[in-house]
């Protein structure tokens, strides 16, 4: 049996000299050099006891050694599992606890928090740095750069990748070889991406659109990829010139907007300008195109599905819609309620199923049940409704769920936290609308009278708990918070009150 996303996307290439990786303070690295790295690093992951099926738990910075322990974790029959730098050591315990993973990978300057946390999962620590050094690269030089391939056949999982759930625990999405490998030929083929094209990188590595849809699309296609440590507004304008494709979050276009050096000209050899993640503004869709003459392609998908529409490359890239369901993929509008089909042109619960699919969440049957149904549709928690010719808008979300800057932020976890700090009464998390983030979090608190503690040791306590992008820009303390006949919290009711609080600071 073949290794199924490895052969695809890897050895194909293994006598490939064009460049793979571009960087601007380090040497390009070749498809073929790159070959050569990952069968290394799989030997030491072989060598450290990884067996097929194993979780390899990654919380790294974003360099090339990363993307080759993806790489070489898969040619080793290995799960990657990458996590957010920014995640917290209560976030990461979590994690590894779940996943128990065989290997765990951290940043040198991680290694104290994370020891115990690897040892209690029974996991071997390595580390790897921003530059590509670490203990898991100590003995790669040693390594041969050929390695015996395990086979993994469509259905074996790939990858593993938590997402936050509503009702508090973070699920691990259980993504198999086909998911990937499927979704990864579609969008090459939808897009036309081809060995000539050079794509811009500057998402981070951790997650489905910088991991997946960047990446193992220009690995399908052999084209070559500008890596950048993440977004800097200079660093992606003096790439454009030379490149031709962008994939980003709306983030990354109203910044590009907002500086006066992005014109047609500069763009002119620019083919492709990609975003999804969160909702791209119509407004910046349509000043985008004023700008340079390019229409933003926009798509849409999820942690559990990867990609599951697209604007379509020739033709009507709409504004304020996510276009069509991809080829091989159903998407279809229901009753939230009843779950059946709704009449085109209403709105109602969006539902995927394909090949793109997720087989499930990682030992949780009973939610996996909840969200996939036997006849294979998910149930995504996003609102949405089709248009007459067939285009896809996504109008809210069923979930209570913020994203800022493309980042998913589940109230109740931040509510979690809140509601534990000694004179917090009860708490309501929620998103306003913000220029540069999209959303911008802000917490309303309800103090236990005379027990109220400050602000700032609300912030403090958030700091220690949870990642940076999770914290509230903004604490409101009131007096009690708005509720429904039935003492349901009206997250809108507060929405609707603050919306502007965090620009007008
Ligand atoms: C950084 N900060 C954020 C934030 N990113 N806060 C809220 N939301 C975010 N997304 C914090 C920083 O820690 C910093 O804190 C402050 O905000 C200002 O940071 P910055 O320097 O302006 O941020 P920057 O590093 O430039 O990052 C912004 C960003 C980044 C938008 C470039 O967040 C990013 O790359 N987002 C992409 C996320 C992504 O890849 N999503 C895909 C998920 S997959 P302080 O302490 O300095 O105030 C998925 C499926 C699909 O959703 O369909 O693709
Ligand atoms: P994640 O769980 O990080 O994979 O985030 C997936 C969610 O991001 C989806 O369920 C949508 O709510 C949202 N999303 C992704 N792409 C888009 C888009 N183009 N427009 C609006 N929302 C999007």
């Amino acid at each position: 049996m073949a290794n199924h996303v490895y052969d695809h996307l890897i050895a194909r290439h293994a006598d490939n000299d064009a460049c793979f990786l571009k960087r601007d303070d380090a040497p390009a690295i070749s498809y073929a050099a790159f070959v050569g790295l990952v069968a290394q690093i799989a030997h030491v992951l072989r060598d450290a006891g990884l067996t097929p099926g194993d979780r390899v738990v990654v919380q790294a910075p974003k360099c090339v050694e990363m993307v080759a322990l993806y790489a070489a974790t898969l040619q080793a029959g290995g799960v990657f599992l990458p996590l957010n730098t920014a995640y917290k050591r209560d976030e990461v315990a979590y994690f590894v606890e779940d996943a128990t993973p065989r290997i765990v990978v951290c940043d040198p300057a991680s290694v104290e928090t994370l020891t115990g946390i690897a040892d209690r999962a029974g996991a071997i620590l390595l580390t790897l740095d921003a530059a590509g050094q670490g203990t898991l690269m100590a003995s790669v030089p040693d390594k041969p750069t050929t390695f015996d391939t395990v086979p993994r056949g469509p259905d074996d999982l790939a990858a593993l990748l938590y997402t936050s759930g509503t009702t508090g625990r973070s699920k691990g999405a259980m993504l198999t070889h086909d998911n990937l490998l499927s979704n990864t030929k579609a969008l090459t083929e939808l897009w036309r991406i081809t060995d000539a094209d050079t794509l811009i990188h500057a998402l981070p590595i951790f997650h489905t659109h910088g991991l997946f849809v960047a990446l193992n699309t220009s690995l399908y296609a052999g084209a070559c990829v500008h890596f950048m440590p993440g977004f800097s507004t200079d660093a992606i304008l003096a790439a454009v010139p030379e490149a031709t494709m962008l994939m980003g979050v709306p983030t990354f276009y109203t910044r590009l907007l907002a500086d006066h050096r992005l014109t047609r000209e500069m763009t002119s050899n620019m083919r492709l300008f990609v975003s999804g993640s969160a909702p791209l503004l119509a407004e910046t869709h349509i000043a985008f195109t004023q700008r340079t003459g390019h229409r933003i392609l926009e798509r849409y998908g999820m942690t559990e599905t990867n990609m599951n529409t697209s604007n379509p490359y020739d033709g009507d890239r709409r504004a304020g819609t996510v276009g069509k369901p991809l080829p091989g993929v159903e998407v279809i509008v229901t009753d939230p309620e009843t779950g059946q089909p709704l009449p085109q042109g209403e709105v109602g619960m969006i539902e995927v199923r394909g090949p793109n699919v997720f087989k499930g969440y990682w030992q949780m049957p009973d939610k996996t049940a909840a969200e996939l149904r036997e006849n294979g549709f998910f149930i995504t928690g996003d609102l949405g409704q089709f248009s007459e010719d067939g285009y896809l808008s996504i109008v809210g979300r069923s979930k209570d769920l913020i994203i800022t800057g493309g980042y998913n932020v589940y109230p109740k976890e931040v509510e979690d936290v809140l509601n534990d700090i000694d004179g917090v009464e009860e708490s309501a998390v929620f998103g306003v609308p913000d220029a540069d983030f999209g959303e911008a979090i802000i917490a309303a608190v309800v103090m236990v009278p005379g027990h109220a503690p400050t602000v700032e040791a609300l912030e403090n306590e958030v700091a220690d708990k949870l990642a940076r992008f999770k914290h509230p820009r903004r604490y409101e303390i009131i007096d009690a918070l708005p509720r429904n006949t039935m003492g349901k919290v009206q997250k809108n009711v507060l929405r609707d009150h603050y919306a502007g609080a965090v620009a007008a600071g």
